[in-house]
């Protein structure tokens, strides 16, 4: 069947993080993303927490599988006409440098319509049309600004990020899915268009959940899942749950037989309400199967520090692995607390292509995420990162420049 985007040619202008995650998912779903980057320097994540002198960092090789990398000034008028070139022959360009950059380089939406107007500009800004468009933002601004941070941490500390990137990673899937549509409406009209996710919206978009609460809380004056009920006090605005869980099924997390030396020994334990009674009789606390206190959702709601302290009573008992076993032949939904050194070694997730390694020509083997979409008919391969240039005499080949004429733009600096 091919690659689901075959014949896709992406013109992949972007940098850091929050672009290539896109790129790199429309080029594992078969497009040919050709990635521009000053020569010399290129992306600025080459050089960022290295671990080896002189060689890509893992933060660009993670980001930038299955593409190709041509050098360019595009700042030069030589370097504006291979991308002029570049404009014609590809369906959509990704973009996320700081607002007005694109522009300035004399690739306004405008001209980019006037070379092609099949063209798809996709663009990551940190803010959407408003008082703060022209701000350069990066993943943590975009946590706080889209109303993660406040709603993340426990009540008495102060506001917190968190370690999933969905400011620059979470952008880049939005942007991913509009170009999509995008390359999609266009087999109706024709015609490309603009397509823009910004950070603090996606955030927001994974945030959803607690603007629901802020409503609620407006509506009733108290959040009867989060910690901070029945005994706090709530504000005007959604408090930080700690670990509460964001859906109707409360749950939290809950400490494991080894917790003292081991930071991860914890478990996600959700006391869903169709297998109360299971909990009950696997914890040991049968009698709240039919004591008027806790046998139902509501009743349990101002005791669930209780509830949560019965349950760890008896999950210290275990280890994290252990209780999920004994949990889950009781249909009870849990999770344990995997460390990043857990997951690495985790064989499902290597069978399944989730974590794969990679061969790098200078860095040798090493671990990467490779696609966590399967699709049935479009199997990802994850090839290595391109090295700087890599490509540039093949792309610019393909856009019809000949041996002399590459020497040429070599020469003068412009590839
Ligand atoms: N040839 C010539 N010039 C090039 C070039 C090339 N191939 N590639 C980039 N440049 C130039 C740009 O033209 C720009 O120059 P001017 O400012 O003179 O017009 C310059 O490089 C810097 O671009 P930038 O402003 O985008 O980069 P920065 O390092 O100053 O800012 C960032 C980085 C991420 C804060 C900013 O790009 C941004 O806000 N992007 C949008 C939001 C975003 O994606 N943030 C997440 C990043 S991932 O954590």
């Amino acid at each position: 069947m091919g690659k689901a985007l075959d014949g896709v040619r992406i013109l992949d202008f972007t940098h850091v993080q929050s672009g290539p995650t896109c790129t790199q998912l429309l080029a594992w779903f078969g497009a040919d993303v050709i990635k521009v980057e000053r020569a010399g320097s290129g992306d600025v994540t080459r050089q960022q927490l290295r671990d080896i002198p002189d060689v890509d960092s893992l933060y660009f090789t993670m980001l930038n599988h299955n593409k190709r990398s041509l050098t360019l000034d595009a700042k030069c008028e030589d370097g504006k006409k291979v991308l002029e070139k570049l404009v014609v022959s590809c369906d959509v360009l990704v973009e996320n440098f700081a607002p007005g950059v694109l522009d300035r380089m004399g690739f306004t939406w405008e001209r980019i319509q006037q070379l092609n107007p099949r063209m798809i500009v996709a663009s990551v800004k940190g803010f959407g049309p408003g008082p703060y468009q022209d701000c350069k933002v990066y993943e943590n601004i975009a946590q706080c600004a889209g109303g993660s941070a406040s709603t993340t941490g426990f009540d008495d500390g102060p506001p917190l990020v968190t370690g999933a990137q969905i400011g620059d990673s979470g952008t880049g899937l939005h942007l991913a899915l509009g170009i999509v549509a995008a390359l999609y409406q266009r087999h109706r009209t024709g015609r490309g268009q603009k397509v823009l996710a910004a950070m603090q919206d996606s955030v927001l978009n994974l945030c959803r959940v607690k603007l629901r609460d802020q409503q609620r809380l407006a509506c009733t004056g108290v959040l009867k899942e989060y910690p901070q009920y029945p005994n706090g006090q709530f504000g005007e605005a959604v408090p930080r749950a700690g670990n509460a869980s964001g859906g109707g099924q409360p749950g939290w997390i809950v400490k494991c037989k080894g917790w003292q030396s081991d930071p991860n020994a914890y478990l996600y334990f959700i006391t869903q309400a169709p297998v109360w009674q299971d909990i009950c009789k696997v914890i040991g606390k049968e009698e709240w199967i039919t004591d008027p206190d806790y046998a139902t959702p509501e009743a349990r709601l101002p005791r669930l520090e209780q509830v949560f302290a019965a349950i760890e009573a008896w999950t210290v008992t275990k280890s994290k692995l252990e209780a999920m076993q004994i949990l889950n032949e009781h249909d009870i939904p849990c999770g344990p607390i995997l460390s990043m050194r857990e997951i690495a070694a985790e064989p499902s997730l290597r069978a399944t292509g989730t974590v794969v390694e990679v061969d790098h020509p200078t860095r040798g083997k090493y671990l990467s995420v490779g696609n966590p979409i399967k699709l049935s008919g479009s199997e990802t391969e994850v090839r290595r990162s391109p090295l700087l240039g890599e490509h540039t005499d093949e792309v610019l080949a393909e856009l019809g420049y000949c041996m002399q004429e590459i020497a040429a733009l070599r020469a003068k600096n412009v590839i």
